[in-house]
């Protein structure tokens, strides 16, 4: 078999997606994700200019070794444009191999260890009862667990919170930020939603890169009574070593990683095991297959997957994690987000969202297409995320 051509499809249906489609001169294709949130056409350029060329007349059964032919062959290596795009790559190879197989792809990587994948979905309110409302239409909607995530007193937006296209699509919005106000108003919010909603329900939070390490460290300490299923990306982990300093002062369980994007952003976080669970996507990480190594390098120091699944991750990019979260055995959870019902008519799919649970579904492949007609009626539009201002108008992590 031989890969004849690959396409890259860029699509809003309610916020841009980048699809990778490969053809093989057998007629079985694949599809990849390689959406990377605000910097959507720098994925397209590197794909259509540099990678497809190189693809075509290959194997695509030689998953391994077209990833390390672009990894390695590259020269320049890591970083999210160029691990977004060959993560699109090993995916549609994956897709390929599993259709040929006449196999789920879940089937591949082991089969299931698991009837069904636990989800969490998203609450958020400006203040204490519009989150309450929140809650309460995620608990209906069947979702187990809940990020809970809220406006500080003072600010003017519920922040890690974005919204698709920006008014002013060629800038992003501003937001504003006070970490002081935000340690403060924290522990309150919770304690609230544990009187209100009972000690039962799984809550998480995340502190979105906002805070130094010993701003962690209290953060951390103040939410135990809570009993947090994660505290997560409390501080920037470029510089790894910090979390150690987060890690001394409390057990709240912390999670990392949605924007890595290869096993050496981890090295000393889950060789020292500094955090509980990785966060890093299918989609940003360069595919299944190191995704794969990386949760195999995890289970040896009990740490857990948590594929990121914002919506921003391509329902392409979501069923490939929905596969490996059914088919590992140290699955931890599964972030899922939704997407709008104009989304799914794009890219219509086997996988399934029941009581809070998903599953892959029983399609050959990755069981997931792409409506080409209907994603060109929904050509890309400029959006960014927001970034952040403090007080004094100096940038922010956001
Ligand atoms: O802000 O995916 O845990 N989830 C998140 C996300 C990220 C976006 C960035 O594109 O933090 O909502
Ligand atoms: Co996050």
């Amino acid at each position: 078999m031989k890969i004849v051509d690959a396409r890259v499809v860029l699509t809003s249906p309610g916020r841009n997606f980048v699809t990778l489609k490969v053809e093989t001169d057998e007629g079985v294709t694949g599809l990849g994700d390689a959406t990377l949130n605000g910097r959507e056409l720098a994925v397209v350029g590197y794909l259509r200019d540099h990678v497809v060329p190189l693809l075509l007349g290959t194997d695509p059964y030689r998953i391994e070794d077209t990833w390390q032919a672009l990894y390695r062959g590259a020269y320049w290596r890591r970083g999210p444009v160029t691990m977004a795009a060959i993560a699109a790559v090993d995916v549609a190879l994956w897709d390929i191999k599993a259709k040929v197989a006449g196999l789920p792809l879940y089937q591949l990587l082991g089969g299931a260890s698991r009837e069904r994948v636990r989800t969490y979905g998203h609450a958020s309110g400006r203040d204490i009862p519009e989150l309450f409302d929140s809650i309460r239409a995620r608990l209906a909607e069947g979702y187990p667990a809940i990020r809970v995530q809220t406006g500080v007193p003072g600010l003017e937006r519920v922040y890690g919170v974005h919204h698709g296209a920006t008014p002013d699509g060629a800038r992003p919005v501003v937001e504003d930020w006070d970490t002081g106000a935000y340690l403060r108003s924290l522990p309150g919010v919770f304690d609230a939603v544990r009187q209100e909603f009972g000690p039962e329900l799984t809550l998480l939070h995340d502190a979105h890169h906002r805070l130094t390490p010993i701003q962690a460290a209290r953060l951390g300490k103040d939410l135990e009574p809570y009993d947090l299923f994660w505290l997560e990306d409390c501080t920037p982990a470029e510089n790894q070593d910090g979390l150690r300093l987060v890690r001394r002062h409390t057990t709240t369980p912390l999670a990392i990683g949605e924007v890595f994007n290869t096993v050496f952003d981890y090295q000393t976080l889950v060789g020292e095991q500094l955090i509980d669970y990785v966060r890093s996507a299918v989609t940003h990480f360069g595919g299944v297959s190191p995704l794969r190594k990386l949760f195999d390098f995890a289970a040896q120091h009990q740490i857990k997957s948590a594929i990121h699944g914002p919506e921003d991750i391509s329902p392409v990019g979501m069923a490939a994690a929905i596969h490996l979260d059914l088919a590992i055995h140290n699955f931890g959870i599964q972030e899922y987000a939704g997407h709008t019902p104009l989304t799914h008519e794009v890219f219509p799919h086997a996988y399934t969202f029941t009581d809070g649970y998903l599953h892959p579904g029983e399609a050959p492949g990755l069981g997931i297409e792409l409506d080409e007609e209907l994603a060109s009626a929904h050509p890309y539009e400029p959006a960014y995320l927001p970034i952040n201002r403090l007080q004094d108008g100096t940038i922010h992590d956001w």
